[in-house]
């Protein structure tokens, strides 16, 4: 090789590549366990670095409230809590589950629930003594967190749609059927938290995973050609249901989707999936399976920053990926079947479901399952599900469904929701009806700005805004993080906020409602009073000249799309906010 030839592409760099300290963390660790049941039960706050690593796995996050950090001359002082995340295949919750979640939520948590981003649920500030309590009760009432954070298979969405047709009951089977094959099999989470037998022989082992379980998380969504209400193209592995008259013919495969990045990494940047095969409905599981299992032994394990199934996809292309794949299995990959990108649907306000019976979809703000000042959202569903026993699902867009409702019911559910504020599809502007926001401050230790605190402030602004101009109909997604990892889905929608440090984020301009597009980075180091200013010139040209049926980021496409290079979440291009002001634009 000559002194300017880079390696960085060479695989064979990448197997001889030091392993990175977590894959030492998870072989060395028996399947999980670690120090784990020994550190359960002492008398430490806290949990040792080794450890808080395979705690992801158990689907817990060791935090501090970063509200109440002190500096009184010596190191900070913190104060230390657990966030625990549920594994909620499709989103779908029984109401005893739901009751029993609400519950724990004031006896061992902080008195809310998190309906997170990808159709689970997170319990905030739950103290380590706590846990195993928690646990016990999560896992008595059917439910589990195995595997909920950690490098596995991640929670398995699909559309939560409660449609009686054969293609919706499909995609919520095939999504439970990923996750049981790729759950953890080690019997590590039985003995830690549900006091289990110890388990020293083979019926420990891990078919999927082996020792070292997986390069990094694995995301996957299972979608309809009608309804991309998962955000299918963001997810490592994606199944889109090919339907005729409420029929699967068949399923696309999506790979190398993710938008984490960091600032100014220029290796780090967000992708959407590549639609690279279809294959027929009965093969949909296995050839997930084999998408993991290709990542499990091509991903990179010495950068983490690098590890994800997307820079493995980008790196080799999709043909060479697709015949690595093809080795793999014993079926039939044919070409994807070319079907026009679903929009992703909010579900909110009811709908019938095709049996005589109806679904209430209701907002919820940033996911936040909260009683507040005039708005006592988790009361309200309390007794909704209390009451009317409807089934309960979570969406992607962090709101819930009640389904298999009565016309009664329907009454029901909504004088509850009056009685408590809570508001209705007629009652939410579209800027807020589809919006969303990560957590953040202050639980979050990768923030470097707030998000879910900040969001409804940004809103309310928006909202006036696009009042005045008149454009307020239009449907428009708008996503909040508190920094680029991306959490809440903010590269693929019309308007991304993303925070850079306290009260400054880059803005991000021209996804959509159908999710299959990156935004371009529109303004940089936007502090947090300047957003809607620095938007303005953008939202008056949309005001006067936007198409009909046009959003925000279709408009922002057909109008300056086509001048900015198409990967721009680098942090090293140039902003397109300028563009909006001159008036060579047409
Ligand atoms: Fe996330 C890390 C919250 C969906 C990309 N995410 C975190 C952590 C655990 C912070 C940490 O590592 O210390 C956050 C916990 C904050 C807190 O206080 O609760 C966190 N992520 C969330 C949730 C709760 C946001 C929400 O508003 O709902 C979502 C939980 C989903 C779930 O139920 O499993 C959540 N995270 C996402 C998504 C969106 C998605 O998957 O649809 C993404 C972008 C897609 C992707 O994976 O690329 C996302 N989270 C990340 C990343 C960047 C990963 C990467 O490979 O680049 C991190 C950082 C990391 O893993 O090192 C992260
Ligand atoms: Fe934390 Fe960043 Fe994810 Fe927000 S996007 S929850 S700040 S990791």
């Amino acid at each position: 090789m000559t002194p300017i030839e880079s390696p960085a592409d060479d695989e064979t760099t990448l197997e001889t590549a030091t392993p990175s300290s977590v894959e030492l963390v998870k072989l060395t660790s028996r399947r999980l366990r670690g120090g784990l049941q020994e550190a359960v039960v002492s008398d430490a706050p806290l949990f040792d670095d080794d450890d808080t690593v395979l705690l992801k796995f158990h689907g817990i996050y060791q935090q501090d409230d970063r509200d109440k950090r002190v500096k009184r001359g010596g190191p900070q002082e913190k104060v230390w809590s657990m966030m625990i995340r549920l594994t909620i295949p499709g989103g779908v919750l029984t109401p005893d589950q739901y009751l029993t979640l609400d519950a724990l939520a004031d006896r061992l948590g902080n008195g809310t629930l998190r309906v997170t981003t990808r159709q689970s649920i997170q319990f905030h500030g739950v103290l380590k003594g706590n846990l195993k309590p928690l646990l016990a009760e999560i896992s008595a009432s059917l439910l589990t967190t195995i595997a909920a954070c950690g490098d596995v298979s991640r929670n398995v969405m699909a559309s939560p749609a409660p449609i009686d047709d054969e293609a919706h009951r499909a995609v919520q089977t095939v999504a439970r059927g990923v996750a049981e094959v790729l759950q953890p099999r080690t019997r590590a989470y039985y003995e830690i938290w549900l006091d289990g037998e110890r388990v020293t022989d083979s019926r420990d082992e891990e078919p999927v995973y082996g020792d070292s379980y997986l390069p990094r998380k694995f995301k996957v969504g299972v979608a309809l050609d009608t309804d991309n209400a998962v955000d299918l193209y963001t997810y490592d592995c994606g199944l889109v249901a090919i339907t005729r008259d409420g029929k699967v013919l068949g399923y696309n495969l999506l790979v190398g989707g993710g938008l984490g990045m960091t600032h100014n990494k220029a290796h780090t940047f967000a992708r959407l999936a590549t639609t690279i095969a279809f294959v027929e409905p009965q093969h949909a599981v296995a050839i997930v399976r084999a998408v993991c299992e290709l990542y499990r032994d091509e991903g990179n394990r010495s950068d983490r920053k690098h590890a994800r199934l997307k820079y493995l996809v980008e790196q080799w292309g999709a043909e060479r990926f697709l015949e690595a794949l093809r080795q793999r299995v014993s079926f039939a990959l044919h070409a994807p079947s070319p079907v026009p990108d679903p929009v992703q649907h909010d579900f909110i306000g009811i709908h019938p479901q095709g049996d005589g019976r109806f679904f209430a979809g209701v907002f919820v703000q940033s996911g936040r399952v909260a009683d507040r000042d005039g708005e006592t959202t988790r009361s309200a569903f309390r007794e909704i599900v209390a009451t009317v026993r409807p089934g309960v699902r979570l969406t992607p867009m962090q709101s819930v469904l009640f389904t298999d409702l009565t016309e009664a019911d329907v009454q029901t559910l909504q004088r509850i929701l009056a009685a408590h504020g809570v508001r209705g599809a007629g009652e939410l502007s579209n800027a807020v009806r589809y919006s969303m926001a990560c957590p953040a401050m202050p639980t979050c230790g990768l923030a470097l700005a707030e998000s879910e605190r900040a969001l409804p402030g940004v809103l309310e602004q928006l909202e006036r805004e696009l009042a005045r101009l008149d454009v307020g109909t239009v449907p428009l997604t708008v996503r909040m993080t508190g920094c680029p990892n991306g959490c809440a889905r903010p590269y693929n929608a019309d308007i991304g906020l993303v925070g850079r440090r306290p009260g400054v984020y880059h803005l991000f301009v021209g996804g959509g409602l159908r999710g299959n597009r990156l935004a371009d980075l529109f303004a940089a180091d936007v502090k947090v009073d300047e957003i809607i200013p620095s938007l303005r010139p953008l939202l008056e040209r949309f005001a006067s000249d936007r198409n009909d049926d046009e959003g925000l980021g279709d408009f922002y496409q057909r109008v300056a799309g086509h001048l900015t290079p198409r990967h721009l979440l680098t942090g090293s291009e140039k902003p397109t906010a300028a563009l909006f002001q001159a008036a060579t634009l047409v």
